[in-house]
């Protein structure tokens, strides 16, 4: 399992708290910082060297067994919302709701310095890792392996994500990296690379085709995007960032707005306005796995 990866001994150097939580800072030699929670194998910071804070964690959120961080980029496993395979699972399955084992950190080939300090590398890698146990086994009854790859690079965030049947029938899943971004003002945001695209309104229930290339907001927000053939630009004051994805096939983008995001007890009424997500998602057509397969996908976050 630790091919070029470090021992998750290792990692301990890099864990520290955040609400009372075991987190993995980041750092490259460029000055890049991400911090990954291990609950949910949560990515909830990003931080591009000479940046600023590219991705939305909401105040008001909560932290703890069994509960849902909100904001960052949570992992939808094995469900994405009541949408197929099986609706008796939670809302957005369970991944995000537990704690992540540490698999393995990647940081460089030589970390100390002719002094003998040690100094941050390049490129830095976390993988963290949830299997089944009786928790998830009472939710949805098949073994599996889900391996989440955090890599930190030049102004530039990948995630990857890796599904593996571990037991001896198939299962269906559908799943996705829920990634909220900072916009800072939403009405001045917008999202290019929709031309053409397949898509559900989830909030009319109504199937459509994007004519237009960009879309603004001025309202809820909750559209799948189905297979999605191109990067998606997101532009708002202050940032200019390139969402790309590869075995995700499918892209959400998501912003409740005033009433909805008033209903949510764990952001801020108007929190509404500083995020939005840009979802890498297998949804339309869920994955199949037979016992001893596996699937992957990555969503690739580069600043401009
Ligand atoms: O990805 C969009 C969505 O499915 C929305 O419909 C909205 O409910 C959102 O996810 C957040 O869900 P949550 O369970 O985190 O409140």
């Amino acid at each position: 399992m630790h091919d070029q990866w470090n021992r998750p001994e290792d990692a301990l150097n890099f864990i520290d708290d955040f609400h009372g939580q075991p987190a993995v800072h980041l750092r490259s030699s460029a000055g890049d910082r991400a911090i990954v929670l291990l609950h949910g194998a949560q990515v909830i910071s990003w931080i591009p060297a000479g940046g600023s804070e590219r991705l939305y964690l909401s105040p008001r959120s909560a932290y703890g067994e069994g509960q849902a961080v909100r904001g960052g980029v949570p992992v939808i496993f094995p469900q994405f919302n009541q949408r197929g395979p099986d609706f008796s699972l939670p809302k957005h399955g369970f991944a995000r709701n537990y704690r992540w084992s540490l698999d393995g950190v990647e940081h460089g080939p030589q970390q100390a310095d002719a002094a003998g300090a040690a100094r941050p590398v390049e490129r830095a890698s976390v993988r963290l890792r949830l299997a089944q146990d009786a928790r998830t086994q009472a939710l949805w009854p098949h073994d599996f392996s889900l391996t989440l790859a955090v890599s930190l690079q030049p102004q530039q965030l990948v995630l990857a994500l890796q599904v593996d049947n571990t037991g001896t029938g198939p299962f269906d899943f559908t799943a996705a990296l829920h990634t909220y971004l900072e916009v800072g003002d939403i009405a001045q945001a917008s999202v290019a690379g929709l031309h053409g695209v397949r898509y559900l309104d989830a909030v009319t229930g109504t199937g459509s085709v994007a004519g237009d290339d960009t879309l603004h907001f001025a309202g809820e927000t909750d559209r799948i995007y189905y297979e999605v053939p191109r990067p998606l630009p997101l532009r708002a004051p202050g940032v200019e960032l390139e969402v790309a994805m590869e075995g995700f096939r499918d892209a959400v983008v998501w912003n409740p707005w005033a009433e909805r995001c008033a209903a949510l007890p764990d952001m801020p009424d108007d929190g509404y306005r500083r995020m939005l997500c840009i979802e890498a998602a297998v949804i339309d057509k869920p994955v199949t796995l037979a016992p001893g397969d596996s699937w992957s996908g990555r969503q690739l976050l580069a600043a401009r």
